[in-house]
């Protein structure tokens, strides 16, 4: 008998239009509306990447999509067969109607995926707990996958994008060990190190692999993105990294943000926009590896790890 599995595929979530800023902004704040000056800045972050457009938006549709594709393109079982439901941590569709949508189809069985490689008890972990919850309440077996920083093939791509850059450095005259990488990610409070969080650890295996797997010996891991809130963020954030490798007369920096897999506002504005600023304003070329977003091999790495939750 066929069984139909469904795949909850989860991401961050955006705004569907410039008037959706506000619900999205009291979302991520839990409830907190933002006040008028945060509200105006976030806007004009969105308005400075394409101009009030929202990428992520189509971008995981399309990584949904691909995704579907590829499961049931490599499905090694003849007994089963996938369908991807998506579900957004802070937009809609929520992880909560992603969850609905599956019990409406009559699926029993699915698993559960983020499209972010890192775990942390703050991101993947809250997008667990949700959907847990809602598919306990509607009797659906639910298995998760936690993280998948160091599997292989998303160690390749990850490498192949950092080379190709490279090559471009070397192209415009720079030497190749000469150019820093730094590997970033989206930073959050410094508390999580207290509670023994595996977030950091894994995003220091990944850059490590990447590095090995391209040939790099000149690199570091930055944070970016830290939330405007009182508490301390895990730094150093990479403009103070930057400030820093200007001090070390770096002059070629090639940013690879390995714990983001998608384009979109901390990718196209913090780093293509404000990053890009500050790295001018020493005298530096800083340039970006090219996201992930419907790479084969990121399809494949998914599909894999979804595949292997059968196997255990
Ligand atoms: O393009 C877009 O519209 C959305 C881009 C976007 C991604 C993203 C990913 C992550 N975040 C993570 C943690 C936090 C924590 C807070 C926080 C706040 C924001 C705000 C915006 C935003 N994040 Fe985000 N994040 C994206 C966008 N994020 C906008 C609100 C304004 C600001 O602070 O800049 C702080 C919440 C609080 O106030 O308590 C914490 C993590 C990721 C990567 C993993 C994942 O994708 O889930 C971790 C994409």
């Amino acid at each position: 008998m066929m069984t139909t599995i469904g795949v909850l595929v989860m991401s961050y979530g955006t705004p569907e239009s410039m008037d959706q800023i506000e619900a999205y902004y009291t979302h991520i704040r839990r409830g907190h509306p933002p006040t008028e000056d945060q509200l105006k800045e976030l806007t004009d972050r969105y308005e400075a990447i394409v101009g009030g457009v929202f990428p992520l938006r189509a971008n995981t549709d399309n990584q949904v999509a691909a995704l579907q594709e590829t499961l049931n393109r490599m499905n090694p079982y003849q007994d089963k067969q996938f369908i991807c439901y998506q579900g957004l941590k802070h937009a809609s569709p929520f992880i909560e109607d992603g969850v609905e949508a599956m019990a409406k189809d009559g699926i029993k069985e699915a698993v559960g995926i983020v499209l972010a490689p890192h775990y942390s008890v703050m991101s993947i972990g809250g997008y667990i707990k949700r959907a847990e919850a809602k598919a306990a309440e509607h009797g659906i077996a639910m298995k998760f996958v936690k993280s998948y920083h160091l599997h292989p093939k998303l160690i390749e791509v990850l490498a192949k994008r950092v080379s190709a850059k490279l090559e471009q450095f070397v192209e415009a005259g720079a030497l190749r060990d000469k150019v820093r990488v730094l590997f970033s990610a989206h930073s959050l409070p410094a508390k999580i190190l207290e509670m023994g969080d595996p977030y950091q650890d894994q995003l220091l295996e990944t850059s490590r692999a990447v590095a090995e797997k391209a040939g790099v010996t000149s690199w570091q891991f930055t944070w970016q993105s830290a939330g405007r809130t009182a508490e301390p963020w895990l730094g150093p954030d990479i403009l103070d990294t930057l400030r820093d490798l200007s001090q070390e007369q770096i002059e070629d920096v090639l940013v690879a943000p390995v714990g983001f897999v998608s384009d979109h506002l901390e990718v196209l504005y913090d780093l293509d926009i404000e990053a890009k600023a500050i790295a001018k304003e020493l005298d530096m070329r800083l340039e970006r590896i090219d996201s992930l977003n419907t790479d084969p091999l990121y399809m494949e790495t998914l599909s894999d790890c979804i595949f292997s939750t059968f196997k255990s």
